[in-house]
């Protein structure tokens, strides 16, 4: 019997990827995690900087890597691309970053990954489902980021609007990772208990849609929620721990939306997806999501035309 080793590549070494190979690196999340950037010399200094403080850290191997490296890796994570610029939305990217997810996802096809593909990169929705036409995975295998990040932005400032921690705070963002995000505030509650909604914790919905721009604004990019939330969908794939997370995938007749990448709850496990979960939607929460999945489906067959 040999005993298999797990390796999570991460293409894109930029503030995202860094991150992440760091959170994923400092929790020993697999044996071996490996950078990929179009700048090499960077991931080999990345690494380098992460290597030398090894005696530090557990068993979890860091290194530079090649495309060579994805045939055998269980996770790929895509951050590569631009980033959002100050007042830029993250439809903004587009034009330029659907060159980049192509250009990965062919190479990945070439090199025979066949592990589970997760993509980070802006626009996500959009770019997940490039990455899921041309690799030829099936779409199990390949997974938006999605809202996972806006429904723990939603559940932190919740949190401090309503005096508990945001972990017993249950709520969720659905929809697009971007400005039409849809907040399901008829299933809020805390402890099992359904939540009065204030004009005041009303406002927690603009700022959950805004708390990128805001970060974009302060420090020029965000990074560490995204990092623990890519780390959160490695750990529940890699345990095979069936976490419901908001992460993007190709819906299938959801609240009579179809074809298209966008976020609803999903159980996540070895196999990548391994269920949807159908949320009750007031009447308004079906509306704005299905416009949502509208806006979406019309930008992704505008990508690849
Ligand atoms: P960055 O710091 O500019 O890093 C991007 C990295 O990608 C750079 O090191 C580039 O050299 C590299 N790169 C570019 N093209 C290629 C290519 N073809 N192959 C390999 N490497 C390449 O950007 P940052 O890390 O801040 O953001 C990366 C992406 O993540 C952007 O699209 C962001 O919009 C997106 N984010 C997504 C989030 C989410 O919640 N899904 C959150 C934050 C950022």
């Amino acid at each position: 019997m040999t005993i298999r080793l797990t390796r999570i590549v991460i293409i894109g070494v930029g503030s995202v990827g860094t991150a992440t190979a760091y959170t994923l690196y400092l929790r020993e999340r697999a044996s071996e995690v490996v950078l990929i950037d179009a700048d090499m010399q960077k991931a080999e200094g990345e690494a380098l900087d992460m290597q030398h403080g090894s005696i530090y850290c557990g068993g979890t191997k860091i290194r530079a890597g090649t495309y060579e490296d994805c045939a055998t890796a269980d996770i790929v994570i895509v951050t590569a691309g631009v980033a959002q610029r100050p007042g830029q939305s993250r439809i903004d990217l587009l034009v330029k970053n659907i060159q980049v997810i192509q250009d990965i996802s062919f190479k990945l096809k070439q090199y025979g990954f066949n592990g589970i593909l997760i993509v980070a990169s802006n626009p996500v929705d959009i770019l997940s489902y490039v990455a899921w036409y041309i690799s030829g995975l099936p779409s199990e295998r390949v997974i938006g980021s999605g809202t996972v990040l806006d429904s723990l932005r939603f559940r932190y400032y919740l949190g401090r609007e309503l005096g508990v921690d945001p972990g017993s705070v249950h709520a969720q963002v659905l929809g697009e990772h971007g400005d039409t995000q849809v907040h399901i505030w008829s299933s809020l509650n805390v402890g099992g208990v359904q939540v009065p909604i204030s004009e005041r914790i009303r406002g927690v919905e603009d700022h959950t849609r805004r708390a990128a721009y805001e970060l974009i604004e302060h420090k020029g990019y965000t990074n560490y929620g995204i990092a623990l939330v890519l780390d959160a969908i490695c750990e529940a794939i890699l345990q095979d721990k069936h976490t419901v997370l908001t992460v993007s995938t190709k819906v299938a007749e959801y609240h009579g939306v179809s074809d298209v990448y966008l976020s609803v709850p999903c159980v996540i496990g070895v196999r990548g997806i391994e269920r949807v979960i159908e949320v009750p939607m007031s009447d308004m929460e079906e509306r704005v999501f299905q416009e949502s999945a509208k806006h979406l489906y019309n930008a992704t067959r505008e990508a690849i035309r």
